[in-house]
């Protein structure tokens, strides 16, 4: 079976990639020394970079995931600033936040980073489009899937095995496959 180390201190990406990959028939391994991120509006650099630096540091093959929500309404907040808000502030203030907005439009956004020895890291994005609920609903998942509408239910409502089939996450994966599949 092909491993894979996946740098992240975040179980709950850990949990859903080892899921999604598992199916594809490779074996995630968490290393959780995590790594210093750049300070950027998009996700893409922030992946790559902590991709490269990982890779170097460990001198192995590694994946890193940089993922975030991304409101309409607020222009794209909390977007780069995702796991801050989320620790710092949490749901109830986001949803607070949008108390007064019509526009619950919104996105989250996963980008894969990907470096082997002496390359240049690579990136594969997914996307899934939703709505800010009004409340939280739901005890499953992590982070902003309780207030994170798909259709008519939050992430948080559906559990990892219905979450990971539409998932940003899901999607970045597809594609980082895709790439192993035709050049691994
Ligand atoms: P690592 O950098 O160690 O992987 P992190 O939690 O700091 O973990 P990010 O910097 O990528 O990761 O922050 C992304 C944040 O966005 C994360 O902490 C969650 O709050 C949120 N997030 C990302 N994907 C999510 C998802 O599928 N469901 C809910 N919230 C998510």
């Amino acid at each position: 079976m092909r491993k894979i180390v996946f740098v992240t201190g975040n179980s709950g990406k850990f949990r859903e990639i080892k899921a999604i990959l598992e199916k594809r028939g490779i074996e995630v391994l968490q290393n959780t020394d995590g790594y210093p991120e750049l300070q950027e509006d998009d996700l893409e650099p922030i992946a790559a970079d902590g991709a490269r630096l990982s890779c170097e540091k460990l001198g192995l093959s590694v994946m890193v995931d940089d993922s975030g929500l991304f409101i309409d309404a607020l222009n794209g907040f909390p977007g780069p600033y995702s796991a801050f808000v989320e620790d710092h502030l949490g749901n109830p203030k986001v949803l607070k936040l949008m108390e007064d907005e019509e526009n619950r439009r919104a996105y989250f956004k996963s980008v894969i980073g990907y470096c082997e020895p002496g390359k240049e890291p690579l990136t594969f994005t997914g996307i899934v489009e939703g709505n800010i609920g009004y409340e939280e609903k739901g005890k499953g998942g992590f982070g902003y899937d309780p207030i994170f509408l798909y259709g008519d239910r939050t992430f948080g409502e559906m559990g990892d095995e219905e979450k990971n089939k539409v998932s940003h996450r899901k999607r970045a994966v597809d594609k980082f496959v895709e790439w192993i599949d035709s050049n691994l």
